[in-house]
């Protein structure tokens, strides 16, 4: 007789924590802190899994544990991410239904690492051939590419992810992978041109630095030396455990594999060298016989512009004269006014924030272009997001408002789909239902997103208005918009998510997320929103003599000379979003709910007042409640008469008739409580864990007797 593991059996602490008796926050810490000290980093909330970040390599992602998971149920071994993407893939594939996974956590939790685990989990049990081998390699590879140029080292996480991801990867009827579709979303390319203390530019201009060849450098007329570039910062470039120059190494390997010719790895190189020469541009103020100051490039950087130039392709007068001029076009007069040096600073860094992001959508869209499926017929998908995590900084900017704006909206998403596949779970089975109370974020996200008076509508419309508008007048809108649509009154009182305060710094705004208050300085919202490139620029960089730059201009050409504004970041965002929300909520989503558990980056430290913020915040106490508020234990019948069969006599060794009444036949004669359970339509539900745990204790009981048996006859034998 085949004995299997269960979440019951040999189990550090609960593996289900609907299971976890008493359930209060305290227990439901300590069962994590338990298992976490176990190495257990894994545990479930029925079908979702908490993850907690380790910190160190654990031995539990090797091939043989990805035999164990394959094609085993959900609850049949002790918990491991592996488990879900498994579950998820099985039913995509056997049931059709197209399956998302939503990782979400604050920054450094590890999102990006399960991202990861699922995608190689699903590799590896999914099709082999020739064929399917090269489109799961290039879909895997496109993960060192994407991260070299969207990650950075913060704080937080030294590989933090700065930008959102989702990945739909897509399978043939048979379950093979064919290809997949990357979407990106607002990459943080303030940190291009600066970055905070004791955080990194992105990843690539480190590892160019460090692991090119002296002749790809000679190419690319850069120094090996990180001191000699503005826009990269040193108190913190190299960073423990990280390995720019192997890292450069994958990377290459990675774009090869990916699909990329060699020119065009040249071509992205040169970009990334030019991002770094521009910030060595300096301006100095030259007086002008009007009185005013006009910018001019310092003498000493005479070189590093030429240098830039002969990279891009680019006639030095022409950029030489946009860090000088700018020309305004209204309908049917072009005005050339001067710069000064300040503006000359800000058209710079404007420009090297431009060309870094669209290079990086190219990258996004040029793999994209390598990992399309083939054949256009309907394919089964399975989504992956891997976002950047909530952020809370002592500065937080228009960055961190539109990263926690995105988990505000992930979190919904989990609210509304959680409590929807509860409900739709038990109207299908036919089971009857009672509400539970939840904390709903929709009122946060409302305050953000709504249309006529929501805080990116506001900052719209102030970018939008003509005359005298500044950071501070879109704040004095905020407080007087936002005061009148959330009441005074209500400002004040609990629901009130908006709050001003006279203890607030000045330009500062404070919103209470669901994952705590975040005081958010107002400057640079309007100028980052607006994210306007001088069309002088615009068209200097169009008139390169270089594919790719040309290419990521196209607003350059004199030809289209568009006088509509571009729409503002915001808007783009929120848009984005919408439809990736719209697309999850046609999936079935599996949930992988990341906790951090210390904030020093450190294995085996576990915090519990860190832990217990996060534990509040993601809702798992609730979704433990809700979870057991119905029925907390479900099972399809037939693994739920193969597992309890030895108990009835009438059932054992096998039952002959429909697996449903075996399962009705047991329980007769277990003598469990009719209210205890209801049977559905394919599954029996349990309402309360104890009735779980006296059938396992009886099941347990039962297997040491026939262990002491089989010993027995064993021993009289010999
Ligand atoms: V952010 O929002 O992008 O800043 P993530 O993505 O949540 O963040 P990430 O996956 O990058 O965090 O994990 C942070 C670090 O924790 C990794 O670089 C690893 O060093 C470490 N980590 C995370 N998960 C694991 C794991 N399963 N095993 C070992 C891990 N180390
Ligand atoms: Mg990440």
């Amino acid at each position: 007789m085949e004995v299997k593991t269960s979440l019951l059996d040999n189990m550090i602490g609960v593996g289900d924590m609907v299971l976890l008796e008493p359930l209060t926050e305290d227990s439901f810490i300590e069962n994590l802190r338990n298992r976490f000290d176990h190495n257990e980093i894994y545990t479930y909330i029925g079908s979702v899994v908490i993850s907690m970040n380790p910190y160190r390599s654990l031995p539990i992602f090797t091939p043989e544990k990805v035999e164990e998971y394959r094609n085993r149920n959900f609850y049949e071994l002790s918990p491991h991410i592996y488990a879900l993407a498994d579950e998820a893939y099985r039913s995509l594939r056997d049931q059709d239904k197209d399956q998302c996974i939503l990782i979400t956590g604050e920054s450094g939790a590890g999102k990006t690492e399960a991202s990861k685990l699922v995608m190689s989990y699903v590799a590896a049990v999914c099709g082999k051939g020739q064929e399917v081998n090269k489109v799961k390699e290039q879909l895997l590879q496109s993960n060192p590419v994407l991260e070299a140029f969207g990650n950075a080292k913060t704080v937080r996480n030294d590989n933090s992810s700065r930008f959102g991801k989702y990945m739909d990867i897509e399978f043939d009827f048979k379950g093979d992978p064919v290809g997949g579709v990357i979407s990106n979303y607002l990459l943080e390319k303030s940190r291009v041109v600066k970055q905070p203390r004791g955080e990194r530019n992105f990843h690539i201009f480190y590892q160019l630095l460090s692991g090119a060849s002296d002749d790809t450098l000679r190419k690319l007329k850069l120094d090996r030396d990180f001191s000699k570039y503005n826009y990269l910062s040193l108190d913190s470039a190299n960073v423990n455990g990280l390995d720019d120059a192997a890292n450069f190494r994958t990377v290459r390997n990675a774009m090869q594999i990916v699909g990329f010719m060699e020119d065009e790895v040249q071509s992205v190189l040169e970009l990334v060298a030019a991002v770094l020469k521009l910030g060595n541009i300096e301006f100095k103020p030259e007086s002008r016989s009007n009185g005013y100051d006009e910018s001019r490039v310092k003498d000493k950087n005479g070189e590093d512009l030429k240098e830039m130039c002969e990279l891009l392709g680019i006639e030095q007068s022409v950029l030489e004269r946009a860090f000088s001029y700018r020309t305004v076009e209204a309908k049917l007069e072009k005005v050339s006014t001067t710069l000064n040096v300040s503006q000359a600073y800000y058209a710079r860094d404007a420009l090297a924030k431009n060309l870094y992001s669209r290079l990086f959508s190219w990258l996004v869209t040029r793999i994209n272009e390598s990992i399309k499926a083939q054949s256009k017929t309907r394919h089964k998908v399975m989504g992956v997001l891997d976002i950047y995590g909530f952020e809370i900084f002592e500065d937080n900017s228009f960055e961190q408002f539109i990263i926690n704006y995105c988990n505000e909206k992930l979190q919904q998403i989990f609210i509304e789909l959680t409590l929807r596949e509860e409900q739709e779970e038990y109207i299908r089975e036919d089971i009857e239902w009672t509400n539970i109370e939840y904390f709903n974020n929709a009122v946060i996200c409302d305050l953000i997103e709504n249309n006529q008076n929501g805080i990116l509508a506001m900052l719209d419309e102030e970018c939008l208005r003509p005359g005298t508008v500044t950071d501070i007048t879109f704040l004095d809108k905020l407080n007087t918009v936002c005061a009148e649509h959330q009441h005074f009154e209500s400002r004040l009182s609990k629901n009130s998510k908006f709050l001003t305060d006279h203890s607030l710094p000045h330009s500062c705004f404070r919103i209470q997320h669901y994952a705590g208050k975040v005081l958010y300085r107002v400057e640079g919202f309007m100028d980052k929103n607006n994210d306007l490139l001088y069309r002088d620029l615009s068209q200097a960089m169009y008139k390169a003599n270089h594919k790719l730059i040309k290419q990521l201009f196209p607003e350059g050409n004199p030809a289209k000379v568009n006088l509509k504004r571009p729409p503002t970041a915001g808007f783009q965002f929120k848009h984005s979003v919408g439809t990736l929300m719209r697309n999850l909520q046609t999936k079935n989503p599996n949930y992988i709910r990341c906790v951090k558990p210390n904030d020093k980056k450190a294995p085996r430290i576990f915090t519990d007042s860190l832990v217990r913020h996060q534990v509040a915040y993601l809702g798992l106490m609730e979704n433990v409640r809700v979870r057991r508020a119905g029925y907390a234990y479900r099972q399809a019948y037939e693994p739920c008469l193969e597992r309890y069969k030895m108990l009835c006599k009438q059932t054992w060794p096998h039952w002959k008739g429909p697996t449903r009444e075996g399962v009705e036949v047991l329980m007769a004669d277990l003598q469990v409580s009719t209210e205890e359970f209801a049977y559905g339509n394919s599954k029996i539900f349990i309402r309360n864990p104890r009735t779980l745990f006296s059938l396992e204790e009886k099941r347990r009981g039962c297997l040491e007797n026939l262990a002491a048996l089989i010993q027995k006859i064993y021993r009289g034998w010999k």
